[in-house]
């Protein structure tokens, strides 16, 4: 099976992407249901190796944050756009996120992702799409502002391909853990620093 690891989105965030999505010729829109931040792309994977990712998965720690989306942006492949997505802005617990995600699949037997993290939410995939129409998409939206999301989990995605396109179904989800409970550490450091013992307990 085919996996990634994404955030979803609240239905009113979708909601509100999906209302961005027309007037590009060539464009193939993302359906509001299947737009998501991915974490990591995994690709073809068999039954043990999913088990052994979800295992994996299981043990992220993060806590808590709000995505927000401001933008728009393409990817082009030798001056031919194929994909117009929003932009994600790249705060701190975000790019831990991942990287605890990117080591988890890795332990998981998952070889690196060679790519740098660029994080977005696709609207469309365009095929011979006019760059001109692509620019005046882009400058007519650039001002798109979500709402602030609040993060409170990510979930692993299995992708099918039906004939009306992509079908994403959440193979498990993961509530965030808050970091801190990850190891004694962090406690240690708070008592170094609670030398009067004003916490109390
Ligand atoms: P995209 O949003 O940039 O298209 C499910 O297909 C998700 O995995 C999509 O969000 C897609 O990213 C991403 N994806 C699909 N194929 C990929 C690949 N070969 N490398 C990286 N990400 C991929």
């Amino acid at each position: 099976m085919r996996l990634f690891v994404a955030i979803d989105l609240p239905r009113d965030v979708k909601e509100a992407l999906a209302a961005l999505c027309a007037g590009v010729p060539g464009a193939r829109w993302v359906p509001a249901e299947n737009m998501h931040v991915t974490l990591r792309f995994i690709g073809e994977v068999d039954g043990a190796r999913r088990d052994d990712i979800i295992e994996a998965l299981s043990e992220v720690r993060a806590d808590g944050f709000d995505l927000e989306m401001q933008g728009i942006g393409h990817f082009e492949t030798r001056r031919q756009p194929h994909a117009l997505w929003v932009r994600v802005n790249r705060s701190e617990p975000l790019l831990r996120l991942r990287e605890s995600v990117e080591n988890a699949v890795q332990r998981a037997g998952l070889p690196p992702e060679g790519r740098k993290f660029m994080p977005h939410v696709t609207l469309a995939r365009l095929k011979e799409a006019p760059p001109g129409r692509v620019e005046s998409f882009m400058q007519e939206h650039n001002l798109f502002r979500s709402r602030a999301v609040p993060v409170s989990d990510f979930t692993l995605f299995s992708s099918f391909l039906s004939r009306n396109g992509a079908l994403y179904r959440p193979e498990a989800e993961f509530p965030f853990v808050a970091a801190k409970e990850r190891d004694g550490a962090a406690e240690e450091e708070e008592e170094i620093y609670d030398p009067w013992g004003v916490s109390g307990s």
